[in-house]
């Protein structure tokens, strides 16, 4: 099998971050071009035309950070990072959406709609050109003002974002906020309890090796 990623990006690290904590090692291709456009090849390979993608052995295709996850996680149940219980299931499904659909579509907003790089680019998995909206940025602002205030909240009575564990909530997560230290928008002080969850992640070695370590063009970072 082969999972075909950008390094750099928010939603590939979700998967990188998750192999790391099973110990789950998967052939990755980098399919990215200098100009932060999808390979050709890859475009032709998969319709959808997005990563994180991976592709079975009998050439399956799964796409979605999310759908990716539940195929490892069927397949390798420890440590269980998608919950055991009717209820821990739930819970961290619903956290783990509320990071994805208010902090990284939020974030997502931001970039898409302000970047030189992706002018008619508003929307990932479109060949038809997708216009800018300026607009939408402040939207987006206000959206990740909100992540904050209801994932400081969630965070000032849980040790991790959905309850006692480490789940693919904290994963979503941490990939939200650091999408935010990109674009050069740190955790506010009002969210004191966002700060002390992701001081404490730190430590995680899948947190550290899941960075991105060089930018399209190749240059590292770091
Ligand atoms: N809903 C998808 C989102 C995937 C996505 O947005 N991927 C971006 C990179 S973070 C992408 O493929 N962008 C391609 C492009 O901009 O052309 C998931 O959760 O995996």
């Amino acid at each position: 099998m082969k999972l075909y990623e950008w390094d750099f990006a928010p939603n590939c690290r979700r998967v990188r971050m998750y192999l790391i904590e099973k110990g789950i090692e998967v052939e990755r291709e980098e399919c990215i071009t200098p100009d932060i456009i999808l390979k050709e090849g890859f475009r032709d390979q998969y319709v959808h035309e997005m990563v994180p993608m991976l592709e079975l052995d009998d050439g399956t295709q799964i796409g979605e950070g999310l759908a990716i996850w539940h195929y490892f996680e069927t397949l390798h149940p420890e440590p269980p990072l998608m919950g055991t219980t009717a209820l821990e299931k739930a819970m961290i499904s619903a956290w783990e959406r509320r990071a994805y659909d208010g902090g990284m579509v939020a974030h997502g907003e931001i970039l898409r709609n302000s970047h030189p790089a992706l002018v008619d680019r508003g929307l990932p998995g479109y060949r038809e050109p997708i216009p800018q909206i300026p607009d939408l940025i402040d939207r987006g602002k206000t959206r990740v003002a909100s992540f904050h205030k209801k994932f400081n909240d969630q965070l000032a009575e849980n040790k991790f974002v959905a309850g006692d564990h480490f789940s693919v909530a904290d994963i979503t997560t941490i990939c939200v906020v650091d999408m935010g230290h990109a674009l050069e928008m740190q955790i506010p002080e009002s969210a004191p309890h966002v700060k002390r969850w992701y001081d404490e992640l730190q430590e995680r070695e899948s947190v550290q090796k899941s960075k991105a370590t060089h930018m399209p063009d190749g240059s590292q970072l770091g």
